[in-house]
């Protein structure tokens, strides 16, 4: 890595690729922390090596994962404030763009959260997927509006995000079952909503989440299950506007069996995506903070919001 990255920046890239700092929002508010700290330790002689330092910054915690869109929308909005040409105003700039971002995802996760919370009623049951903080605000905010909650929490293998959920919402006071992913379909006919997350929303109105999510989506329109996706506006994908798809992140094989016990099967080829693509007829509503959205209409929201498109993060 560039030695210009500073240490904080390179253990905060570190720990989103080995994923002990996760899930879509959480990985944008740690990108916006890591380049605060790249312009308030930077030592650059003038305002030209100010931005090349920030840019390099923002490369090096983009190039860890490729799925959730949050990671650019976050880079660019903090990157875009720089309009100062001093160093000390551009590191200005920074540190209220960089605060600025992560307090309007905070805000926005509160407000998607009571949007979302009209969508339950008092006594319903959801199932999850993985563990996503935007869609455990719709179920904090109906419980606070004094709503029973309970919820069917599908482990998700490779790494059992699901685990993170059943102990969040334990906390919050919903009673939980946990079940392995391919038990899910049993208990479609129980819930009364499926609710997740997303890593990217595509102009079509395509959800891109934890793996498993297209196949859960299938079953429950099967099961007549309506089908809920918690996302803030961050994770409305702006290139997708102009055709480009969504990259989905293959993820090391020893996630899914270890290498010893893959000797003993003879050694076969193991694939392991960690995200994959629902397209918008499995999907009832796009609950954001800006209200909820059939998904076919979400591109409205995004012209709106990104005008017809961007560029990189680096390249404005
Ligand atoms: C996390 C995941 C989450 C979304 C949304 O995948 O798919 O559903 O990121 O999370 P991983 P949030 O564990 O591989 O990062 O609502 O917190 O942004």
């Amino acid at each position: 890595m560039d030695d210009r990255v500073h240490p904080e920046v390179r253990r905060t890239a570190t720990e989103i690729d080995t994923m002990e700092i996760r899930g879509a929002a959480t990985i944008a508010d740690a990108a916006a922390r890591a380049l605060r700290t790249q312009a308030t330790e930077s030592d650059a002689a003038d305002a030209e090596a100010f931005r090349a330092e920030l840019r390099t910054a923002a490369r090096a915690l983009y190039e860890t994962r490729p799925t959730a869109v949050s990671l650019p929308n976050a880079l660019r909005y903090v990157l875009r404030g720089m309009s100062s040409t001093t160093v000390e105003g551009l590191r200005q700039n920074v540190v209220e763009s960089a605060d600025e971002f992560r307090a309007r995802l905070e805000r926005a996760q509160a407000d998607l959260g009571e949007v979302g919370a009209n969508r339950l009623r008092d006594g319903d049951t959801i199932m999850t997927h993985c563990h996503s903080t935007d869609a455990l605000a719709c179920v904090e905010a109906a419980v606070e509006q004094g709503k029973h909650i309970e919820a069917v929490v599908k482990e998700t293998r490779p790494r059992n995000q699901g685990h993170i959920t059943a102990k969040r919402l334990d906390e919050l006071g919903v009673p939980v079952t946990l079940i392995v992913d391919s038990a899910a379909r049993r208990y479609l006919n129980d819930v009364d909503h499926v609710l997740v997350g997303a890593d990217a929303v595509a102009a079509d109105g395509s959800v891109v989440n934890k793996i498993g999510t297209s196949g859960l989506a299938v079953n429950a329109r099967d099961r007549g299950t309506p089908i809920m996706v918690a996302a803030q506006t961050l994770k409305l994908h702006p290139g997708t506007m102009t055709g480009h798809t969504v990259d989905i992140e293959m993820r090391d094989t020893a996630e899914v069996v270890d290498d010893e016990t893959l000797a003993e099967l003879g050694n076969p080829t193991v694939k392991n995506p960690a995200f994959d693509v629902t397209p918008p007829r499995y999907v009832d509503a796009i609950v954001t903070e800006r209200g909820q959205f059939p998904p076919e209409s979400i591109v409205i929201l995004m012209r709106e919001l990104f005008g017809e498109g961007t560029s990189e993060p680096w390249a404005e």
